[in-house]
């Protein structure tokens, strides 16, 4: 049986990567593929958002170098909020560089990004060997890493071959490689089917996923958890301006509104996917 056709409580009796079977934990756990996208620039504001959302996600993914009055206490909060809504931490950071570089961004640095995010992710473009240098951080401390093989984004130039070496790359580390940042499900694609490894279980998480837009001004495209759960396979939906509305105007009811909503929309798919 593929991936997306078992249910996240089957595929986390078997994955061996530690954070890839905490996060489908807590997505059985809690009955949620939800990961919200906490794009704020205020400390203040970007716990307040995490802490509405906090009972009905899996994952909060951040951007943490847009928040502009960044301490070491905001960490020790989000990781309280992480303890007690019970969800993981996912940073996008989207690595790009060589593998030593790579190793000293993630380790180091204002952000010391590889002690506190369970999950992050990098571009394929510099090859395998930025894979190699965020394992040496990342694999000591249980961490996943997540590829980004296709992006959201208007005319992007993940397409094709790149994408194909991209699921390569995965699965030269699946030890540490969890996943893909992608819109489809990547056994789809006929050029990446396998029969030989049957364990293999990649997680999708699908950002520019939204209810009521079809897309921004600057690009970004948008499809319902419907579409991207159930027809394209994916596992994870990743929601930001949709639940949280525009940065500084936070109001606790209307983000959580959106959030169960999207909670309810995303299991739903789910769901229906898997035949439950
Ligand atoms: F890799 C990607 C991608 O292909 N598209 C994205 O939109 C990442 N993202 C991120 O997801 C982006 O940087 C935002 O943080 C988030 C989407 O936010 P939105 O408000 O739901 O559009």
């Amino acid at each position: 049986t593929p991936p997306h056709l078992q249910t996240y409580a089957q595929r986390a009796q078997k994955h061996t990567n530690p954070a890839a079977k905490l996060l489908l934990e807590t997505m059985e756990r809690k009955q949620t593929n939800l990961s919200v996208s906490v794009d704020v620039t205020k400390a203040q504001e970007f716990l307040a958002i995490i802490d509405a959302v906090g009972p009905f996600v899996c994952l909060i993914k951040t951007h943490i170098d847009i928040i502009e009055d960044f301490d070491n206490s905001l960490i020790n909060r989000l990781q309280e909020l992480s303890t007690q809504h019970d969800f993981l931490i996912f940073e996008d950071r989207k690595f790009a560089d060589i593998g030593n570089t790579v190793a000293l961004q993630y380790s180091s640095g204002v952000y010391k990004i590889a002690s506190w995010a369970h999950i992050t992710n990098a571009h394929a473009v510099p090859g395998p060997s930025i894979v190699t240098g965020l394992a040496s951080i990342g694999v000591p401390l249980q961490r996943g890493l997540i590829l980004l093989a296709e992006m959201s984004s208007k005319g992007a130039l993940t397409t094709g071959s790149y994408v194909e070496d991209a699921v390569r790359m995965a699965r030269a580390r699946r030890d540490f490689v969890v996943g893909f940042i992608a819109q489809h499900r990547m056994e789809g694609i006929d050029a990446l089917e396998r029969t030989d490894v049957a364990d293999e279980d990649f997680l999708v998480l699908a950002p520019g996923v939204g209810l009521d837009s079809k897309g921004d001004a600057m690009g970004q495209q948008y499809r319902t958890p419907e579409e991207v759960v159930l027809n394209c396979g994916c596992d994870v939906i990743i929601v930001g301006r949709g639940i949280f509305g525009k940065s500084g105007e936070f109001n606790a009811e209307s983000v959580q509104v959106q959030a169960k909503r999207y909670q309810s929309a995303g299991w739903d798919a789910y769901k229906k996917r898997v035949s439950l």
